[in-house]
Order: structure tokens, then C-alpha cells, then sequence
């Protein structure tokens, strides 16, 4: 398609000069551009296409050189970015060295603050706004939060206090009654209402709107008797209360249809200038404007590329995630004690399955980690056997909850941590890279790294059966890459009754004694395809497997490293306080331990072996690292 208006000298000035008519080319040629890289290169489409109005009425009104816009989470920035100084670059979005997925203050001057986890943006945002006004300049601060990021507790936290306030701000609540999947909880349920309510919304806020720009003086009084009178008809009529926020101490208005453009600059004009924060409730279709991602708009939440004249989707096929969802239907149909817990995502856990088949004891409490940490705390009291599955990163936000209300306690939930370790293309706020620091360094938990699927499956069965306190089972992305319980292949791990097949260190290598791996969970294959490099070379170790990982079983591994001098641990983690760290405590004096991780969790968006040859981590780049300190000693 050949653009009109978009194109890398659409500037700033053009964007506000632009008529109606060529503003809604604009959105065709933005939609048009978006479907078109993420269909090549992955990424967030259904989010990014409902929001390509509300971003061309933003940047009309806004001056996004001086303004501080906020995009929560992040995901939806695509728009944005081909507006603010990126369009040249946006066929690179997402592969290294390119256009981030998500706001990045070190790639644009123009994004605002860095994102990836959610429900960060009014927080942000309200500490813009202060340090705007103790500096006294005239700028605007806008946060753009969808009704699914508004499920989490921080964006609570951030509501209750700037209601209290009077600083200047403008929330947009991006409503499109999803989150990844469909939204839940009783918020959703407030925002319906208010939705059934819009034309007596919209009424109010005209009049409401006039008394406060065209009389600042006379109009307050005026229009604190309208409202008195407003909530009172409100009550005779719905039987409400005014909104949630307005309860909270905001300014609400609302509701605006969230693909009219005219709409949306009309409605943002008018209450920017507003003292005090101010909620804009705006409605969107996630996936608006392409048909396959607006009748199934989780499918299209986030995609590893499709085919634009079907809507085929690539990728799929088993992983680490179908492995998980399938086992646990299989637990659970044996034991009546299980229950799963999720934040807000049922299909990126492997859960919808699950979800159907035992609905009454699934709980998706919206993106609210910590919340979900605490209620699985509640459960485990009462007799139940959570489950409590969230990625490696976002688990991130609920270190106190798994501490406090887990640990001391010492307590029988199972975390089920996906995507632990590098994750691609979403970059370094996404990376599971913490995970083993925090749960390894708290009283009472097992921590277990499954290499492959199998061992996955009876690190499950281990966590739920034999476990008796908190237990965190973490795998990463995407799909084995060996199968150390085929029985074609060399050393095949064997089931064992009594676990020992987890509980013990797999010996995958033992041909000398010039150093040995030990390789913690996934990492199993670049440790093994290192011993095939060195191997070739001449030099031969020994090769071991950790799948428990603490308890760390330091009898067998000082015996296995008996006589060795060099001991390389390799893990897909931080280096620092990682499982290594502990390894080189527990064994030996006599050994040197060399701790093979990650050391900067900086590493931008690759693919994922890429960002392991990155990090270091790769089969190769171990080889290398022996081999060198080998030749040195
Ligand atoms: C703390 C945290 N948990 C989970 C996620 C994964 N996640 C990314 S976007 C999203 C849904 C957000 O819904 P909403 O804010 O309504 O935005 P929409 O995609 O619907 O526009 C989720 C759960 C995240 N980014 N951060």
C-alpha cells in the first residue's frame, strides 16, 4: 500500500494540520503498516489495531515533544512509534538491534518511561505530574491503561493517591473488555454498568464540561449542585452510585467512542486543561479493523507472525505450556485437592483446557500476582494443593506475598514458573531471568528446573505429591530440545518410584576428569553440546544435571566431582546469588568453581539462541570459556 500521510516526514506539526478526512487515511495507512510488520515479525496485533485512533487524536492534541504520554504496558505502542520518529525503522520492530516491542527511553526521547509488566502507568504517571508542578512548568501527563492492567493493585495504589490530590493528569481508560483473554472480576462488572450508561454519561459531561472551562469561577458552585443533583437522579434512575472514581476523588468522563477520531480530539481537548486527575473512559474492539484478530482477539494478542489473506497463525505445536496444561488436568483428575490459579492468562499458561475441564477449581484473578500468591496461601490453609501458574517475570512483583505468606509458613503451594530464563523477541523486561535467586534464597522451598518435558511431568507429579512446603517448578519457552528419558538415547533417564530420577543428578557425561559441567535444568543442552565441542578437541569431562536444585543434593555432587579440579556451573539466570553461588559453597575447598550465567539482564530482543550466544550461555561459548581457563591453568 502506498502512503499518503505516513512516512518518515510526518511531522509533529503536520500530524495537528491534518483534516478529518486525511486523519482517517491516516489510521487505514497505520493499521495497514502494523498488520503488515507483525504478520512478518510477531508481536502484539490485536491491542495495537484498537488503538490507532485514540493514538492519532492524541498526538493531534498533545505535544508529544514536551507532553509525557505513558502507554501501560506498553504493547500497544506500535502506532506511537511509526508516529514519533520511527517509521523508518519499523520493519526491524522486534528483531535485534530494532524497534522495540515496547517503550524504551534509549531508543526515542519520545517514550516516556520504560515498560513491559503492567499497571505501572499511573503511578508514573502521578510522579510526573508532581515533579512537573514542584519545577512549575505548563507540560501535560497522560497515561493510557486498558481495563484488563487496571485489575492490578498497583493501579489502585496509584488511583487512591491522586485522588487526594489536585495535580494536573489525564487517565485514559482504555476499555475493550479484554485482557488477554476476557476480562474478570467485579471491576469489569462496575465498567459494564457504566458502559449500559454512557448516554446519560455523555449528557452530563457536555454541560458539566462547559461550566468548567467557559466559568472557572462562577461555574464550581454551579456545577457542585449539578452534580448533587446529577447523583441523585442517577440513583432514582439506576439505582447506582457515580463510578468508582469518582468515589476515588477524580474528575470522570466518559464514555467516547474510541474509533472516532473527531470524537476523541474533541473530548481530550476539552478536559486536558482540567484541574486535578481526570478519568477518560473511551471504548475500543480489540483487533478493530482486521477481521481475524477482531472475532478471536486473544489468538491475536500476541503472535509469532500469520498469514495476512487467512489470518493463519505459524508456530504452535508442543511446548513446555501444552506440557504443563495437559499434566495438570491429568493431576487434578486424580487428586480433588488441586487447584490452579492464574493471572490473567488462562491461554498463555496452558490453562484454557484446564479452565473447561474443571472450572470450579480454576481461578484467573486478573493481572493481580499478588493477590493470586496470598489467595493460593488461603487455600493451602484450608486443605487444598494450589498451583499458582505466572510467568518467571511477573512473579517478579509478588517477592514479599511467596515470602511472607508462603514460606514462614511453610506452606504447600506449587509455583509454576513458564518462560524462566531468555525469552526473545519481547526483550529484557520480559526475561525470566530472576527466579532462581529469589526462590532458591527462601526458607523452606523446593526449587526444581526441569530439563525436558518428561522431566517436567514428574517434577509436577514431585511438587504436588511429594513435596510438603512450597515448591517452584520453572521451565523455559518454547519446546525441548532433548529428550533424556528416550530410551534410544545415550544415558536415558529412567522413572523411578521412589523420584530418584529428579531427585539425583543426571550423569549425562562421564570421560575424564579435565573438568566438569554442572548444568542446571534447562541449560542441559548447551552444557552437553559444550562436552561435544571439547570432546573433539581432545578434552574430556564429566557432565551433570541438576533437576532439584534446592535442596541442593551436595553429597552426590561432591562425589561426583571427585578428582575434578574445574567445576563450571551453567544455569539461564542471573550469575550472581544464582544456583551456581550455592553450588561453590557447598562443595569442596579442593575444587575451583567457575559460575557460568547471565551477568547483565540487559539483553534486548533476539531470538532466544541468539541472546544466549549473547549472554554467553550457549554450547559454544562454553566450550570457548574452558577451554581458555583450561589453557591457562
Ligand atoms: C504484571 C504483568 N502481568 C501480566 C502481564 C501480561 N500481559 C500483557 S498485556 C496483558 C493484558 C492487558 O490487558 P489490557 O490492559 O486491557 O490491555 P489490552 O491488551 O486489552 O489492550 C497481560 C495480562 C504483564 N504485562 N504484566
Amino acid at each position: 500500500m502506498e502512503y499518503k500521510y505516513l512516512g518518515n516526514d510526518l511531522t509533529e506539526e503536520k500530524i495537528k494540520s491534518l483534516t478529518p478526512e486525511a486523519r482517517h487515511v491516516l489510521c487505514d495507512e497505520l493499521r495497514d503498516k502494523i498488520i503488515t510488520t507483525v504478520s512478518e515479525n510477531g508481536g502484539h496485533l490485536a491491542s495495537n489495531l484498537g488503538v490507532v485512533e485514540l493514538t492519532v487524536a492524541l498526538l493531534s492534541v498533545f505535544d508529544y515533544k514536551k507532553d509525557k504520554i505513558i502507554w501501560d504496558v506498553g504493547h500497544q505502542s506500535y502506532s506511537y512509534k511509526l508516529l514519533t520518529g520511527r517509521f523508518d525503522r519499523f520493519d526491524t520492530l522486534r528483531q535485534e538491534g530494532g524497534v522495540s516491542g515496547f517503550p524504551r527511553i534509549s531508543e526515542s526521547p519520545y517514550d516516556t518511561l520504560d515498560t513491559g509488566h503492567s499497571s505501572t502507568s499511573v503511578s508514573a504517571a502521578a510522579g510526573l505530574a508532581r515533579a512537573r508542578d514542584l519545577l512549575g512548568d505548563d507540560s501535560h501527563v497522560v497515561a493510557i491503561i486498558g481495563d484488563g492492567s487496571l485489575n492490578s493493585g498497583l493501579a489502585y495504589e496509584a488511583i487512591n493517591d491522586i485522588g487526594q490530590n489536585k495535580s494536573k493528569m489525564l487517565i485514559i481508560l482504555n476499555d475493550n473488555e479484554m485482557s488477554i483473554d476476557k476480562n474478570v472480576g467485579g471491576l469489569s462488572k462496575h465498567l459494564a454498568n457504566i458502559r449500559v450508561k454512557s448516554g446519560y454519561l455523555s449528557a452530563k459531561h457536555t454541560t458539566e464540561l462547559f461550566l468548567r472551562r467557559k466559568l472557572p469561577v462562577l461555574g464550581k458552585p454551579l456545577m457542585k449542585t449539578m452534580i448533587a443533583v446529577k447523583d441523585f437522579f442517577r440513583f432514582i434512575v439506576y439505582r447506582k452510585k457515580p463510578t468508582i472514581f469518582e468515589d476515588l476523588g477524580l474528575l470522570y468522563y466518559g464514555i467516547v467512542d474510541g474509533h472516532d477520531t473527531e470524537a476523541l480530539i474533541k473530548n481530550i481537548s476539552a478536559v486536558k486543561d482540567l484541574q486535578g486527575p481526570v478519568l477518560l473512559h473511551i471504548v475500543t474492539k480489540k483487533g478493530k479493523g482486521y477481521k481475524p484478530a477482531e472475532d478471536t482477539p486473544s489468538d491475536y494478542h500476541g503472535v509469532s507472525g500469520f498469514d495476512i489473506a487467512t489470518g493463519k497463525i505459524s508456530g504452535g505445536g508442543r511446548s513446555f505450556t501444552s506440557v504443563f496444561g495437559n499434566k495438570m488436568i491429568e493431576l487434578a483428575s486424580r487428586d480433588k485437592k488441586i487447584a490452579v490459579i492464574c493471572a490473567a492468562m488462562s491461554s498463555g499458561t496452558g490453562l484454557v483446557d484446564y479452565s473447561f475441564k474443571f472450572p470450579e477449581r480454576f481461578f484467573d484473578c486478573g493481572i493481580a500476582e499478588e493477590h493470586c500468591v496470598t489467595m493460593a496461601a488461603g487455600l493451602a490453609l484450608s486443605g487444598y494443593k494450589p498451583v499458582v501458574a505466572i510467568y518467571s517475570t511477573f512473579i517478579q512483583r509478588a517477592y514479599d506475598e511467596i515470602l511472607h505468606d508462603i514460606c514462614y509458613m511453610n506452606l504447600h503451594v506449587v509455583f509454576a514458573l513458564d518462560r524462566a530464563g531468555l525469552v526473545g523477541n519481547d526483550g529484557h523486561t520480559h526475561h525470566g531471568l530472576y527466579d532462581l535467586n529469589m526462590f532458591c534464597s527462601m526458607p523452606n522451598m523446593t526449587v526444581i528446573a526441569p530439563r525436558d518435558y518428561k522431566s517436567l511431568q514428574r517434577a509436577l507429579e514431585y511438587a504436588v505429591i511429594n513435596v510438603e512446603g512450597p515448591c517452584a517448578v520453572r521451565y523455559p519457552r518454547g519446546a525441548e530440545s532433548v529428550n533424556t528419558y528416550d530410551p534410544g538415547s545415550d544415558n536415558a533417564a529412567t522413572v523411578k518410584e521412589d523420584c530418584s530420577d529428579i531427585k539425583d543428578p543426571y550423569i549425562a557425561e562421564d570421560k575424564g576428569t579435565d573438568y566438569c559441567i554442572i548444568s542446571v535444568g534447562n541449560s542441559f543442552a548447551d552444557g552437553q553440546s559444550a562436552v561435544d565441542i571439547l570432546s573433539e578437541q581432545g578434552i574430556f569431562g564429566k557432565h551433570i544435571n541438576l533437576t532439584i536444585v534446592k535442596p541442593l543434593n551436595d553429597k552426590s555432587i561432591e562425589a561426583l566431582t571427585s578428582g575434578v579440579h574445574f567445576v563450571f556451573t551453567l544455569e539461564e539466570g542471573i550469575t550472581a546469588g544464582g544456583v551456581g553461588t550455592y553450588i561453590a559453597q557447598c562443595i569442596s575447598a579442593d575444587h575451583e568453581v567457575i559460575n557460568i550465567g547471565i551477568d547483565d539482564p540487559m539483553i534486548r530482543a533476539a531470538s532466544q539462541s541468539r541472546q544466549k550466544e549473547i549472554a554467553g550461555i550457549d554450547g559454544k561459548s562454553v566450550a570457548d570459556k574452558i577451554k581458555r581457563l583450561l589453557s591457562r591453568s
